[in-house]
Order: structure tokens, then C-alpha cells, then sequence
């Protein structure tokens, strides 16, 4: 088989290129990276100096491709399928990847934070961090829960990247910033989410690790 991915079951953004995979019934070596241990993180390290995940490597061409937006156009060019990630229109193309850089960096990124602080040792807590990062959830939330007024999925009636980046990102968020019934749109979404099979998969996969997300 040629495509190996590097990511592990807790991921958010792991999450996103395994819905991706699953999508498609892409056939896959999947390969959980423990970085707690020094053998793995080096040889992870060494394939992608960065050291975040998910990678994915292929070796029917030997190549490393990591950033999972980047590895979710990489299955859309490479390996396509049923569902199209990117629309072939360049206008809703560029939309849907405004959509998935906004679940991303609005939605991912703030929620990491509070769970990083989480994992701080006493004393080095971040509390203002963590307020702002609080907001910022709250903000991104506002914004969704409008686009998504009168929508399936984030581009409309076909699911894109943009759902892909969206489950992981409203999932996590919602753990951490509770939507409470404040954002009926986006809560619908949600669960509309979690019940596509693709999706269905990765957070049972995901099951038997919740338990180590730090409360
Ligand atoms: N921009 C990257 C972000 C990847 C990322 O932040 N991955 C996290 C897990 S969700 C990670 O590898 N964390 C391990 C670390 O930072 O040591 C992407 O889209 O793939």
C-alpha cells in the first residue's frame, strides 16, 4: 500500500485528514506516533522536522506531505474519490478554503491553547492567554453559526475540506467552550457532522484515547 499516515487517534487535526481518508474509502497504513517516546519522536522529527501532525507519506512517488489541508488537496489531486474536497469552481474554491482556514486558525487554534495551558506545569500558567483565546472562540462561534444559516455543510448542499476542518474544530471547541444552546446553527451542524459515516469512524476510533484529553 502506498500511503502511510503519521498522526495519532486524539488529534484534531489528525482527525481532519483521517475524515478525508474515510471519505473516500482511500486505502491507508495508519501509524500512531507517540511522542512521549524518544525513538518515535526522533524518527518523526526526522521526517518532518516541524514535529506536528498529521504526515502523510507516499511512496508511490516518495514523498512527505504534511499540513493536513495540504494533505487533504493532495488526496483530491492524487487519489480522488466520490466526494471532491476542492470545488472545481476557483471562486467556491477559494471560498471553502477561507472556510476551512477560518475552522483553523479561529476555531483550532484558541481551543489548543486552553488545552496546552492545561498541560502547563504550576506557575506557568497563561491566564490572560487563555481569556483571549476564550473570545476568540466566542467570536469564531458568532460568525459560523451565520454562515451556516440555511446550509448542510459549510459550502451549502456538498461537503468539502471545510467540513473536514470543521468537526474537529467545533468538537474540541465545544469540550472547551461549551456552545449551550447559544448557536442552534452550528450545534445542528455538529451532530449533522458527527453522523456522516467518515466522521462516525474517526471519533470511534478516537474513543478509546478521550479519556487523556486533559478536563
Ligand atoms: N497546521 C498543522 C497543525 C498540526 C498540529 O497542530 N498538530 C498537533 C496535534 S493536533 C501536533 O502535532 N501537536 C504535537 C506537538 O506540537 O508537539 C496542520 O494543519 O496539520
Amino acid at each position: 500500500m502506498s500511503l502511510h499516515l503519521y498522526y495519532h487517534p486524539l488529534s484534531s487535526f489528525c482527525w481532519k485528514a483521517e475524515i478525508a481518508l474515510y471519505e473516500n474509502g482511500t486505502a491507508f497504513v495508519p501509524h500512531i506516533v507517540n511522542l512521549m517516546d524518544e525513538g518515535e519522536r526522533n524518527a518523526f522529527y526526522e521526517m518532518w522536522p516541524i514535529g506536528k501532525f498529521p504526515v502523510l507519506r507516499d511512496d508511490r512517488d516518495d514523498r512527505i506531505i504534511p499540513e493536513s489541508s495540504i494533505i487533504i488537496e493532495y488526496l483530491d489531486q492524487h487519489y480522488p474519490g466520490a466526494t471532491k474536497f476542492i470545488p472545481s469552481d476557483p471562486d467556491a474554491a477559494r471560498q471553502m478554503r477561507m472556510r476551512d482556514r477560518f475552522y483553523d486558525l479561529y476555531l483550532q487554534l484558541p481551543m489548543q491553547k486552553i488545552t496546552a495551558d492545561k498541560m502547563r506545569p504550576e506557575g506557568m500558567h497563561d491566564p490572560m492567554g487563555v481569556a483571549d483565546a476564550r473570545r476568540a472562540i466566542e467570536t469564531a462561534y458568532r460568525m459560523v453559526e451565520e454562515d451556516l444559516a440555511g446550509k448542510t455543510w459549510a459550502m451549502g448542499d456538498a461537503f468539502t475540506m471545510a467540513d473536514c476542518a470543521a468537526l474537529p474544530a467545533l468538537y474540541y471547541a465545544d469540550f472547551r467552550v461549551p456552545m449551550e444552546g447559544r448557536f442552534p446553527n452550528a450545534q445542528k451542524y455538529l451532530e449533522r457532522l458527527k453522523a456522516r459515516p467518515s466522521i462516525a469512524r474517526t471519533l470511534k476510533e478516537a474513543e478509546p484515547y478521550l479519556h487523556m484529553v486533559p478536563r
